[in-house]
């Protein structure tokens, strides 16, 4: 599954499952470019410049090209210009991740419009965007490509804050579908990768009170949280020559947690 001489771009790359799926890609060969996004106010208490510069580092030492590129998602110039910095930079583009996403958990009854327009402009329409911009350059290559979405185990299931969430990663799984059917006669497949439970800043607090996070722990029957590594290895599937015949699908990542139902 060796990524040599491929290039790629993974989105919210400087923590998270983003991170973690860029050193993977890193590790199996391709050379990386790191997106980030710096809000007007922290994330988390994250400097998001910073701490995508050590991913770009950590690639390096991989041995691989790697390059950090701001831009907001939700923002189409911004998305624009950053996959024509990646490309760029790395000499064309063959893999893109869309992993960027947020989750400010709230409750449906007093959810401002305004939060629900946030979570679907850089959820959804996020990966919209960057989708759309890397598969024109993919298409111009004509080298074929490989878009692999982030969606969740919410695509499924739904969230009791997180009515605003469930739908953007419902969505993306069906832009997935339907782009593989447009971009297919490019020789490009898209699929998503539907992570289950993962120990990340995006549910830190949801999951912080020891009695709820005990009562996940035992439904999933791996018998652990997912850490952001477990996203890498199917990444590296889809991105690689193993998965050429797969497009429009959906790999579950979630230890088992969707179907323990009883
Ligand atoms: P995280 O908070 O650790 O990482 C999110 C990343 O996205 C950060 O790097 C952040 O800066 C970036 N980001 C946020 N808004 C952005 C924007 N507008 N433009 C560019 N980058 C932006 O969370 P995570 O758990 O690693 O989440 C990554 C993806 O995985 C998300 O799409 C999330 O919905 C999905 N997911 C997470 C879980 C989980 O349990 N952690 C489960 C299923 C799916
Ligand atoms: C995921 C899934 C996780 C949740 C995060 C925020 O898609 O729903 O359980 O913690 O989102």
């Amino acid at each position: 599954m060796t990524l040599e001489g491929k290039a790629a771009l993974v989105t919210g790359a400087s923590r998270g499952i983003g991170r973690a799926i860029a050193l993977g890609l890193a590790a199996a060969g391709a050379d990386v470019a790191v997106n980030y996004h710096v809000p007007g106010t922290a994330e988390f208490g994250h400097d998001n410049a910073g701490d995508a510069a050590a991913v770009v580092r950590e690639a390096e030492a991989l041995g691989r090209r790697a390059v950090a590129v701001e831009a907001d998602v939700s923002d189409s110039a911004a998305v624009t210009a950053m996959v024509t910095a990646a490309a760029g930079a790395l000499g064309g583009l063959d893999i893109l991740v869309n992993s960027a996403g947020i989750c400010p958990f709230h409750d449906f009854l007093t959810m401002p419009e305004e939060l629900w327009d946030r979570v679907q402009g850089v959820n959804l329409k996020g990966a919209f965007l960057c989708s759309q911009a890397a598969a024109r350059v993919m298409v111009e290559q004509g080298r074929g490509g490989r878009i692999i979405s982030v969606s969740s185990i919410s695509a499924l299931v739904g969230g009791a804050l997180q009515a605003h969430y469930t739908p953007t990663k419902a969505g993306i799984h069906s832009l997935m579908q339907s782009l593989a059917i447009s971009l297919g006669p490019h020789g490009i497949t898209c699929n998503s990768i539907l992570p289950g439970a993962i120990a990340t800043d995006i549910n830190k607090d949801d999951w912080s009170d020891p009695a709820k996070r005990a009562y996940l722990d035992q439904r999933i029957p791996l018998g652990r949280f997912g850490e952001p590594n477990d996203l890498a290895g199917p990444a590296v599937f889809l991105a690689s020559d193993a998965a050429r015949y797969v497009t429009g699908a959906s790999l579950l990542v979630d230890g088992g947690l969707f179907v323990n139902l009883q």
